[in-house]
């Protein structure tokens, strides 16, 4: 950029360190603005001003108002505990434990699921799972988890063997030259209210100076979590480090997406019918409202979101601005056409709104996918068809 001899570059604006009360921020019935400063009168305009400020300020305005402030990334120790090849025909079944932070309360197990012939790294979908690795194949190998099981589940780890098997198509996705690599929720955070502050949490702080309301809920303990594995996936598996997805459906796609909308770890995420808090527009009038989805699951965001209750249009981000935090990279948004409560239109306005960032980084706006296919809200074998297809790896 070039300056008149005597002028100085405009300095950057400063980082936010005071966000106003919900009840000081103004209504904006139309959504947020993609580049414009939030505390002054810059707006981005090169890649530049995007990376060095406004991407950090919006992190920072969705960690406050919405998803609550994870704990920097710390060191992760790895040891490979088994490894079965054939358990999922054409594929190595490896297990690992992954410390996090030197803290021995904080173990994630991760399975890894490789093609056993590939020809060089195989690119690779990671996720969390909602049952336990046991879950997603009926192998009495596996195995089973020490968390928390979900009364969704079943009774015990053993009884749920196998019984997400539908929606992890582990040979199919095999088959297509993907690995998985994915781990249990409850490793890192039960799905519960009342167990929420065990495990990760336990284990790790909020950054000093984080107001108490503001500090991490469950999607932002499962995207930190998330951001650990994939970062370990890179560096520790021999797949390929420059194509790696998160994936998550529905309360784990709106995990999947705050991710990597706060690292820089994954290359693609798969957001399947993530909903509110995920793809969807708060300012959409259809689907789930801040106020229910606070009520039901209190445990999710912050303490600051439940203040947005009947008051959407106050929220000073939306979520098309979480899509534009993935900016260069690939965004793959599917809904079902059946499943209003996650608010499918409300995602594809979003994923409209959200392309100038790919555009102002120099990147093609077909990087961001949104499908609806018929049906309602699950995860069919089909969708996976249509989940590597949008990759296009
Ligand atoms: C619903 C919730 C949604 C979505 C869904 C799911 O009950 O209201 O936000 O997360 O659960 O995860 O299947």
């Amino acid at each position: 950029m070039l300056f008149l001899a005597g002028c100085t570059p405009p300095e950057p604006p400063a980082p936010l360190t005071e966000f106003p009360e919900v009840s000081a921020l103004p209504e904006r019935p139309e959504l947020p603005p993609l580049f414009d400063s939030f505390n002054s009168k810059h707006v981005a305009k090169t890649a530049a001003d995007w990376n060095d400020w406004r991407r950090p300020q919006l992190i920072a305005l969705f960690d406050h108002y919405v998803y609550g402030a994870r704990p920097p990334m710390v060191d992760v120790s790895s040891t490979r505990t088994a490894s079965y090849d054939g358990l999922v025909p054409g594929a190595r079944w490896e297990e690992w434990d992954l410390q996090l932070g030197g803290d021995a309360r904080a173990v994630l197990h991760v399975a890894v699921i490789k093609p056993l012939s590939a020809t060089g790294a195989p690119p690779v979908i990671v996720g969390l799972n909602k049952c336990g690795n046991q879950s997603l194949v009926a192998d009495p190998r596996v195995r089973l988890t020490t968390s928390l099981v979900i009364p969704a589940c079943g009774t015990s780890a053993a009884q749920t063997r196998g019984t997400q098997a539908t929606l992890w198509p582990l040979e199919r996705i095999i088959q297509r030259g993907f690995a998985v690599v994915t781990f249990h929720e409850s490793d890192a955070a039960p799905d519960d209210d009342e167990k929420f502050a065990t495990m990760l949490r336990a284990s790790f702080r909020a950054p000093e100076g984080t107001p108490p309301r503001a500090s991490w809920g469950t999607l932002s303990i499962w995207a930190w979590a998330l951001a650990h594995v994939g970062a370990w996936t890179a560096t520790e598996t021999g797949l390929d480090s420059t194509r790696i997805a998160v994936f998550g459906h529905s309360r784990r796609g709106k995990a999947a997406l705050l991710s990597g909308a706060v690292t820089n770890t994954f290359a693609a995420v798969i957001a399947h019918q993530s909903g509110t808090g995920g793809a969807a527009l708060n300012r959409s009038a259809e689907g789930e409202t801040i106020e229910l989805i606070n009520l039901a699951f209190p445990h999710w965001f912050d303490d600051v979101y439940p203040g947005f209750a009947n008051a959407e249009t106050k929220t000073p981000v939306d979520q098309h601005q979480l899509l534009a935090l993935w900016a260069p990279r690939r965004v793959v948004l599917v809904d079902a056409d059946e499943d209003r409560w996650a608010d499918p239109d409300g995602a594809f306005a979003a994923s409209v709104a959200a392309q100038p960032a790919w555009t102002l980084l120099g990147a093609s706006t077909d990087l961001v996918s949104w499908q609806q296919r018929l049906g309602m809200h699950s995860v069919e074998p089909s969708d996976w068809e249509l989940f590597l297809d949008a990759l296009g790896w």
